[in-house]
Order: C-alpha cells, then sequence, then structure tokens
C-alpha cells in the first residue's frame, strides 16, 4: 500500500472518537487495522482507547468490537478465536467459510502489568490472534500512573519529583524479550512515525497462523507533557536514540528494521522534548541521564547481537 491508498482508503475506525488531539493511539489503531482485507474482531482492554472510542451511545468502530475488562483482553479473545474455530469445523459458522482475524489491543498497563498472565496463556496457548501492545508508558486514562513500562526518571503522578525522588526509580520492563521467550510466530516493535514499518508489520502478524505480537510506542500528549504536533517527531526521536529499536522476529529469527548507525541520538535528545522529564535537566540530576543513557547503550547492543548486526 502507498501513502496515497493509505491516506485515502476506508479507516476501520472513524473519526470524531474522544482521544486527545495528537494522541498516539488512533494513528496506530488506523494503521493496524487496515493492515488486513479479512474482516476482524477487536477487543480492547480498558484504557484511553477503549474508553474514548465508545462512549454510550456512541462508538467509532466499524467492525465488531468487544468491550473488555483492563486484565483479560487476551483471554477474552482466546474464547472467541475457539468459538470460531469450533463453528467452522461444525460448519455452523454464519457467513459460511470467511476468515476472519482477531485483533486484541491493550495499553502498556493492560499488557506489561495487570493482563501479563492473560497475554502469556494465550500465546503459550498458540490462538490465532494477533495482540498490540500500545505503549505509552503510564496509566494515562487513570490519570497518569506510573507502569512498568515507563521509564528510568519519569515524572508521573505516582512516581513524584521533589527534594527526595526524582521520578521513577526503576528501568522500563523490556516485554517484547518477555513476550520472545514464548518462541512464537511472529514479534515486533513499531512506532507510528514509520506507518509503513509498522503497516507491514501488522500484515505479516495478520498473515501468520498462531499468535504474533507488536509492541508500538504510542506519544501522550498529557503523559508525556509536549504540544499536540510534536507526536510524531517525539516517536521518531524515540528510534533515532535507540530507546525503542524497531524490530522483528520473524519465527525466532531477530531482524534489525532501523540503525540510524552514526546518526545515533544521546537519549537526552529524546528527554529534552518532553516535559515529564525537565526535572533531569540540571546539573545535579545529570546522573540519572547518564544511567539511563547507559541502559539504553546496553539494551541496543543486546538487540543489534540478537539481530547479527553487532
Ligand atoms: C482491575 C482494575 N483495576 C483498575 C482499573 C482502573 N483502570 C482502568 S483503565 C486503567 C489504566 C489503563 O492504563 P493502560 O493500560 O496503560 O492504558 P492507557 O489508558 O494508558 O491507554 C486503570 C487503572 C480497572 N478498570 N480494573
Ligand atoms: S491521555 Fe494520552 S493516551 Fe490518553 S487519549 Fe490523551 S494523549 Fe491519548
Amino acid at each position: 500500500m502507498n501513502l496515497k491508498e493509505m491516506s485515502t482508503g476506508e479507516d476501520r475506525i472513524a473519526s470524531g472518537h474522544r482521544l486527545c488531539p495528537g494522541c498516539g493511539l488512533p494513528i496506530i489503531t488506523r494503521i493496524v487495522t487496515r493492515a488486513t482485507d479479512h474482516p476482524i474482531v477487536v477487543g480492547t482492554a480498558t484504557g484511553c482507547l477503549e474508553v474514548s472510542t465508545t462512549i454510550y451511545p456512541y462508538t467509532s468502530w466499524k467492525v465488531p468490537w468487544i468491550h473488555n475488562a483492563f486484565e483479560n483482553v487476551a483471554a477474552t479473545m482466546s474464547g472467541v478465536e475457539a468459538a470460531y474455530k469450533a463453528l467452522k469445523r461444525k460448519g455452523r459458522l454464519p457467513g459460511g467459510d470467511k476468515e476472519v482475524k482477531f485483533l486484541a489491543m491493550g495499553g502498556d498497563g493492560g499488557t506489561y502489568d495487570i493482563g501479563l498472565q492473560s497475554l502469556s496463556g494465550m500465546l503459550e496457548r498458540g490462538h490465532d490472534i494477533v495482540y498490540v501492545c500500545l505503549d505509552n508508558e503510564g496509566y494515562m486514562h487513570t490519570g497518569i500512573q506510573r507502569s512498568s513500562s515507563t521509564p528510568y526518571g519519569a515524572w508521573t503522578n505516582t512516581s513524584q519529583v521533589g527534594k527526595v525522588h526524582k521520578g521513577k526509580e526503576q528501568f522500563k520492563k523490556d516485554l517484547t524479550a518477555v513476550v520472545a521467550g514464548h518462541h512464537i510466530p511472529y514479534v515486533a516493535q513499531g512506532s507510528p512515525h514509520n506507518w509503513n514499518d509498522l503497516f507491514m508489520k501488522a500484515k505479516k502478524a495478520f498473515e501468520k497462523k498462531g499468535p504474533a505480537f507488536i509492541n508500538v510506542l504510542s506519544p501522550c500528549v498529557p503523559g508525556w507533557k509536549y504540544n499536540s504536533d510534536q507526536t510524531i517527531a517525539v516517536a521518531k526521536m524515540a528510534t533515532d536514540t535507540c530507546f525503542w529499536p524497531l524490530f522483528e522476529i520473524e519465527d525466532d529469527v531477530w531482524k534489525l528494521n532501523y540503525d540510524p548507525k552514526d546518526n545515533k541520538k544521546p537519549v537526552v535528545e529524546w528527554l529534552k522534548m518532553q516535559r515529564r522529564f525537565a526535572h533531569l535537566m540540571v546539573p545535579e540530576n545529570r546522573h540519572i541521564v547518564d544511567a539511563l543513557q547507559q541502559k539504553v547503550d546496553s539494551q541496543w547492543a543486546w538487540i543489534k547481537r540478537q539481530c547479527g548486526a553487532a
């Protein structure tokens, strides 16, 4: 698909939802849901995307969509996919033999934290479902609380900045590596700034038989504290600093999709675009930035080794 087709074709989620202007979530959702021509059934865990697209009595979804609790979208969609397979086997599927695809979506709170167990079960049982984590690095819908995905040093309402504490004191969990440990057919990291890369990844994920997982970084205007016209720039800088590497793992073979090489930027370039890190921009907190840089560099080196690109 080229950019013109992408921008003029029919979306599976309508405009007019209540997500913030500049939010990364609808950009990602539009791209992912357009990546298959098959009918799809979508389930979303409670979070910004779910709540803001389905304010009663309206819905933005143009496809069958299932409301779900915060913690178990993977379990719900596992049941839906299993029922579909059973009905198909018995020849009782309304609409005949049409191939239907299943998509589960959850925030980082619903995926890295509270829904991790149900996600792991879905992956281990081998359901034919695409799971997309919308990683905005915090519990945004409930007022910007920290999650295990929030970066080291970031301000949130539960990782405060004051005399004693200087933002989050733990590093971000590497969920993509946790999922890779399930050895499923397809795992990837994506970003909304690179629509083509994300589209190709979602297409592959839908085409694979069995579970697929894509972790997509989703900038959040009030949670990350930047101006709403900077979403794409902030997402791009996350990949240029290698804070958020773009890679994919197809049948256990790792492949790097983007290497900034000599143009790799220091992580401070990404931090200074977001006021959730403003307290780190003073000399006495320089050690926090240095610790984060060290972590980014070691993770980047590890991913490059996995991809045979070291
Ligand atoms: C068991 C349970 N605990 C807490 C909540 C309240 N709650 C709803 S959404 C949410 C945060 C969602 O965060 P995330 O999954 O990261 O999605 P985001 O809103 O950031 O997109 C919380 C705490 C809930 N619905 N259920
Ligand atoms: S709070 Fe953040 S994630 Fe939620 S709708 Fe607004 S920009 Fe999007």
